[in-house]
């Protein structure tokens, strides 16, 4: 059994409170502008009303926090199964008595207090489970973002919107492709800092020479498949990708519309030939990679894509070599452009293979299903990742633009079922080593 993993690079008290802070205040301001109605209403089945992913991040919190952090009864014990992700599934959140917006509102804004007063009192510990509680809320407001997405209001305002600076597209279609040679890679997160249970522990694989997209594939690579038969070709499906796509006459990656002549995003205009496509399911993914006489890369390969520098024979800690998350000139994350920036936009932030936009934009669909690494240990939260492993999942790296830094590692995991549409997840193709 590998040692429970501790934090010895340690969090810092003060940032973690201002980062706290920072992200309740983008959590609020992304309801702040909507109806009671569109707050509470179930815009998309597979979607909780937002109103339960507020409710939820308060009970987190108070659970972890208040109650099993600081040894306190729960604030509101008798809320902990209304808005525990087991207890009451998605399928039933629409038809609770759940909290309206104003005692919604109170009882985050209650718990808060009492985790404030206990960092106060105890401090932090390692920092671990803050610092889990603090990702918990920044991973929510993305599943927030991705209802609002496919309700697509015309009320909805992205709040603090702003320009960020890229360079201008490149010509990449996606399709090119770079090499990265043959050889060990060490999987997974160093154990000396924060970082979840299924990135444990780091380990070495030997890889075969492969080759990886430079960038994501574009919507222009996109059309053309579309076009060029993507979804009416057979061969190019799995018998469950072509089953998937018949039983729901999937025509198109989610969001687009066709005028009968041309295509473009429902509600929101013009598809930009140089982004990365988005809203792609797993099926239509490797679809789309079989057409190119490619494939999926495999989790690993992305992050050895991602991190592996040749020369230190190390990976690094983040694609751009620095042992710092994301800033506005690496990768398209946090929420800053407000959507995908056109595809390799951001050269500051290529990895040594000289892959770019491996962190942020869209979510890359990788070949490999989630499962634990050898000698996986859950913790600290059983519920998080152990129960979703096995054939079903497919995982998925990098971070979208709607991802914050803090949680778009290279090494963390993401993972979904292969139908669905709603995460902004796109597709890197890869093939094996010409030799
Ligand atoms: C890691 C995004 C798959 O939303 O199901 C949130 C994150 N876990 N609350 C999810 C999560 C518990 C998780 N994903
Ligand atoms: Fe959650």
């Amino acid at each position: 059994m590998p040692p429970t993993p501790t934090i010895s690079r340690r969090i810092d008290v003060d940032e973690l409170l201002a980062q706290l802070a920072d992200t309740r205040e983008r959590t609020l301001a992304l309801v702040a502008g909507l109806s009671d109605d569109d707050l509470e209403k179930v815009h998309d089945p597979i979607m909780s009303p937002l109103i339960w992913d507020l409710g939820h991040i308060a009970a987190y919190e108070d659970l972890w926090l208040v109650h099993r952090h600081s040894g306190e009864p729960h604030l509101r014990g008798d809320l902990a199964a209304l808005y525990d992700a087991f207890e009451t599934p998605r399928a039933v959140r629409g038809d609770l008595a759940l909290l309206r917006r104003a005692q919604c509102l109170e009882y985050l804004a209650e718990v808060r207090e009492r985790t404030l007063a206990a960092v106060e009192r105890r401090g932090i510990g390692d920092g671990t489970v803050h610092e889990m509680v603090l990702q918990h809320e920044m991973q929510h407001a993305e599943t927030m973002l991705q209802t609002l997405e496919l309700a697509r209001l015309a009320s909805f305002h992205a709040p603090g919107r702003v320009a960020v600076p890229h360079a201008p597209s490149d010509g990449y279609t996606g399709l090119e492709l770079v090499d990265v040679p043959a050889g060990p890679f060490v999987l997974g997160a160093p154990h000396d800092r924060f970082s979840y249970d299924n990135e444990r522990p780091r380990h070495e694989v030997a890889l075969r020479g492969f080759r990886i997209g430079r960038t994501p594939v574009t919507n222009a690579s996109w059309l053309t498949f579309t076009e060029g038969g993507g979804y009416v070709r057979r061969e190019w499906w799995s018998r469950e990708g072509w089953a998937w796509k018949e039983e729901y006459d999937i025509t198109c990656p989610g969001g687009w519309v066709s005028d009968g002549h041309e295509w473009s995003l429902a509600g929101r205009g013009p598809i930009d030939p140089d982004k990365p496509v988005v809203h792609l399911s797993w099926f239509e993914a490797d679809a789309f990679a079989r057409a190119h006489g490619a494939r999926l890369p495999t989790e690993a390969e992305w992050e050895k894509a991602a991190t592996w520098d040749q020369e230190t024979q190390a990976p690094r800690g983040y694609p751009w070599g620095e042992d710092a998350p994301a800033a506005a000139h690496h990768a398209n994350v946090d929420q800053l452009a407000y959507g995908t920036a056109p595809a390799g936009g951001y050269p500051a932030g290529a990895s040594p293979c000289g892959a770019l936009g491996m962190i942020g934009d869209v979510w890359e669909w990788t070949a490999s299903a989630f499962a634990g690494y050898p000698g996986f240990r859950a913790h600290p939260y059983r519920e998080y990742s152990e129960v979703f492993f096995g054939s079903k999942y497919r995982v998925l790296r990098g971070g979208s633009w709607a991802t914050r830094a803090r949680v778009a590692t290279p090494t963390f995991r993401n993972w979904d079922l292969p139908q669905r549409r709603q995460i902004f997840a796109g597709v890197r193709i890869a093939t094996d080593a010409e030799d």
